[in-house]
């Protein structure tokens, strides 16, 4: 809780303890969450504090940049758009960029959301931890994938599992290898629930890419899409990832009505992230949020942190977003924010074999 700050601490500063307790005890889903944006300050400061007293030749240099990147995650960031954010990643890659940091980052990940604490039960009862593959001098991104699942499958089935995420920057073939790498492990038993498309909302040609998502999905793996998330992106886009059939939408915020028409009708879950939303400025205050129009029509919404390393906040306080009365929160009651949480556990991935 130490890292808390922001509009997710004030929410959760402004409810009574019982009130906390109530948020605490529904059994929630965190269905979007970024491996590399989760990883608890402590221990990212403690790799870059064994990275400047021994380095491998194996890492890449650490720069300047760096430790500049990690005083502003220690600091919060301040972010005046959403690209200020992207720009954080490449410290956090310096020093995640073997399978044992890896490996370190995604356990540190995986017990903040999923044990319990001394004060309070786990955050999440179920987690889709998701990651995008990277390849590095000390692995391949196969490697990546297996190093996180490790971690992920020690937990039981009814916990946790992994969404692998291709970021909108990839060139084509690496949005086929990954596909296929995800498709390989799922057959061979691995935990691996569905893909993602994440990263820079502008980036990239969606045309090349598609048929990986059409594969992925005959494969029997879901489909989740960042869509819509900036003011910058085209209806032709919007369009685009609405016929790769996903399964699920992150963000969502600037759909045009036609649109959100056809994710209502269509009981496309919306993976909602609150305080990002906020502190990325794609929307401008909580009354504003999109989440009110899915609420609405009693739409399936599932309340997510994104990166919690950045944006400072925990599940149960995105849950205080929706308790705490206006203007810290949306002053829902709790039998709405019950209906919420059973929302976000209905929407998980199916876990089935898939067929040979
Ligand atoms: C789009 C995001 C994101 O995959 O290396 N990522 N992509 N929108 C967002 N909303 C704010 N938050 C995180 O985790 C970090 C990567 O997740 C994507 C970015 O591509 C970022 O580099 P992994 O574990």
């Amino acid at each position: 809780m130490s890292h808390l700050a922001g509009y997710a601490y004030d929410a959760l500063q402004s409810l009574r303890p019982e009130q906390v307790t109530f948020l605490q005890d529904r059994p929630k889903a965190e269905l979007h969450a970024h491996l590399n944006g989760c990883i608890p300050i402590s221990l990212l400061k403690e790799m870059a504090a064994e990275r400047l007293a021994s380095r491998s030749s194996d890492d890449p240099p650490f720069s300047d940049d760096v430790r500049e990147g990690i005083e502003r995650l220690q600091n919060g960031a301040s972010l005046n758009e959403l690209h200020d954010f992207f720009g954080l990643f490449p410290a956090i890659y310096s020093l995640t960029s073997n399978p044992d940091n890896l490996g370190r980052a995604a356990r540190a990940v995986l017990q903040q959301f999923l044990d319990p604490t001394p004060e309070a039960p786990p955050q999440a009862a179920y987690m889709e931890l998701r990651s995008t593959p990277r390849e590095t001098p000390a692995m391949s991104r196969l490697k990546y994938i297996q190093t996180v699942l490790d971690e992920v499958e020690k937990y039981p089935s009814e916990r946790c599992a992994l969404i692998v995420s291709l970021d909108r920057r990839m060139k084509p073939e690496v949005v086929e290898e990954c596909v296929e790498n995800a498709i390989k492990l799922k057959q061979e038993g691995r935990r691996v629930v569905a893909v993602d498309l994440c990263g820079d909302p502008t980036a990239g040609d969606m045309n090349t890419i598609e048929k990986y998502f059409h594969r992925a999905k005959a494969a029997g793996l879901g489909v989740t899409l960042h869509i819509a998330e900036t003011k910058a992106n085209t209806l032709d886009d919007t369009l685009k990832l609405l016929s790769f059939a996903p399964d699920r939408l992150g963000h969502a915020t600037f759909l045009g009505s036609k649109e959100q028409d056809f994710v209502r009708n269509s009981k496309i879950c919306v993976e909602i992230c609150l305080t990002s939303n906020l502190l990325c400025k794609t929307v401008e205050k909580l009354e504003d949020h999109h989440i009110q129009h899915y609420l609405k029509y009693d739409h399936p919404v599932c309340i997510c942190t994104d990166d919690t390393l950045a944006f400072r906040n925990t599940l149960v306080a995105e849950y205080a977003l929706l308790m705490a009365a206006a203007p810290l929160g949306l002053g829902l009651t709790e039998a709405e924010i019950t209906r919420v949480a059973e929302m976000g556990m209905q929407s998980r991935f199916k876990q089935t074999p898939l067929p040979n």
